[in-house]
């Protein structure tokens, strides 16, 4: 098993269209939500495109740290695209459906059904079910419902179906027909250190479903100094010679404390099957790293990779005339609030070595930004440019960690030049903030992780800039991350 797509990419999941796999992952508050990443070749992986694009498709004004938009389930059918995902802030189950994967993408179909993980299977004969994590009659587990794929509406009553194989939170359901057998995938066990994929199968998709002998068919729940921990939400899929892979959620903690700030990545896995028609995912980590996982680019305001933390005002990002530039406007909002739209905009930090820079230019009127660590509302560090009325500038550091804002230092800049250099060098240990070259702050990477968050988080730290007053222009942002050795 190797990582294919590093930093805050969890719940993947995937289907073949011709010859190219599309695979889409969660993204809770931020926004664009659900990327979706193309492939040929199932170690090369690009961002096309998001199923969630546009203000009217969810509310994003009120979705917390979180929340939002839970584990999306791709499926393509007879020229149709369907995603079905939870809104757990406001509209719950949900599919959204393209006959294009770059869109447009519909607006939510309501899923009737409470619960998490909405997942769609097509039978041969083309009758549409969903699946879903869900309590059905006091029993809760896996539940089965017919629904008609073009509205999303009921077409029977949901039925229980599986109550998992005995561990905690029975979710992620993926059905399957292989060899005239249904075959249920489900992730149990919490998505902690505890997370496992577990299989089922049926002769009937009604059930009853036997659990298979090798359950769990991965976990890593018992190899505490394997450097990939917290397995499981696994999909699979056939390639073009017939070969049976897996995608599934893996983390990979700092070395040698299970701690976490990348967030719940997106690995492979090939299955290995029985002689009974079983299968298992294989489980040998080893970090296969094709180049292109790599990023060293400057980025262009244009690349797709870019989030934002619920969606930002009209008109708070805009480019310049000038290629490379990007006007960040600042609406009073704060990295620190839990609603509404900061103007921030952040890439995830893919390796535990990464570093961000970008150039803030200094004008002569006031405003504050500047660079973030950021994990949610109430977790980040930043390093904060404040130029007053007065046209004094300040240089402030801050740490916010369970919702308390420290300012660490504060220094009255005396500046030599209008373009102020600012960076983040991330490692195991640190996140250590550079201004013109100089260390200014640093702050601690075990902070920053999800293990130590107060309320229960899902998500991974973003590199990025911010405006909260002002409007400035920030130019040259670059992004780079390297592969620690002993990973290789
Ligand atoms: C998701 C569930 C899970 O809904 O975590 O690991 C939840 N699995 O399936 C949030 O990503």
């Amino acid at each position: 098993m190797h990582p294919i797509l590093c930093g805050f990419n969890p719940d993947p999941s995937i289907c073949k269209v011709e010859d190219t796999y599309y695979l889409v992952t969660s993204t809770f508050e931020f926004f664009p939500g659900l990327p979706i990443y193309a492939s040929t070749d199932l170690l090369t992986w690009e961002l096309v495109s998001h199923v969630v694009y546009r203000q009217d498709q969810f509310s994003f004004d009120k979705m917390g740290a979180s929340r939002g938009l839970f584990a999306p389930t791709i499926r393509f059918h007879k020229g149709t695209f369907y995603v079905t995902v939870c809104d757990v802030t406001e509209k719950g189950n949900c599919m959204l459906t393209s006959t294009n994967i770059l869109g447009p993408w519909s607006d939510p179909m309501p899923l009737a059904i409470e619960g998490i993980d909405p997942s769609l299977f097509f039978d041969d004969d083309d009758r549409c079910y969903l699946t879903t994590n869900a309590n059905v009659d006091g029993r809760n587990g896996i539940a089965l419902v017919e629904i008609d794929a073009k509205t999303g509406n009921f077409l029977s009553s949901p039925i229980s179906i599986c109550a998992g194989a005995g561990g905690r939170y029975p979710e992620a359901p993926h059905l399957y027909k292989i060899n005239n057998f249904y075959y249920l995938l489900l992730g149990e066990g919490g998505t902690e250190y505890g997370h496992c994929v577990t299989l089922f199968r049926s002769n009937s998709i009604t059930g009853p479903y036997e659990s298979s002998p090798s359950n769990p068919i991965l976990s890593h729940r018992d190899k505490s100094d394997d450097p990939f921990q917290c397995t499981g939400h696994a999909d699979v899929f056939q390639d073009a010679d017939d070969v049976w892979w897996a995608v599934f959620l893996a983390t990979r903690p700092l070395d040698g404390v299970l701690l976490h700030n990348l967030g719940r990545e997106t690995f492979l896995s090939p299955l290995r099957w029985d002689e009974n028609g079983w299968f298992i995912i294989e489980d040998r980590s080893e970090m296969q790293l094709s180049e292109v996982l790599r990023t060293r680019l400057p980025l262009g305001f244009d690349d797709k990779r870019w989030l934002h933390c619920r969606i930002p005002e009209k008109d708070a990002f805009s480019s310049t005339e000038k290629p490379g530039e990007l006007r960040v406007r600042g609406n009073g909002k704060r990295l620190t609030d839990d609603k509404g739209n900061p103007s921030f905009a952040g890439i995830r930090q893919a390796q535990h070595n990464a570093t961000f820079k970008a150039t803030l230019k200094v004008d002569d009127k006031a405003f504050e930004a500047g660079l973030t660590a950021y994990y949610n509302d109430q977790y980040h560090y930043a390093l904060v440019v404040d130029r007053n009325e007065q046209g004094v500038v300040r240089l402030r550091s801050e740490h916010c960690l369970h919702g308390i804002l420290y300012v660490v230092s504060e220094e009255v800049l005396v500046l030599n030049s209008s373009d102020l250099v600012l960076e983040i060098v991330c490692d195991q240990h640190f996140y250590r903030f550079f201004c013109m070259g100089k260390e200014m702050t640093m702050g601690k990477t075990a902070a920053l992780c999800t293990e130590g968050t107060q309320t229960m988080t899902f998500t991974g730290v973003l590199l990025g800039l911010f405006a909260v007053q002002g409007t400035v222009v920030f130019s040259d942002v670059v992004y780079s991350d390297e592969i620690s050795l002993h990973q290789s």
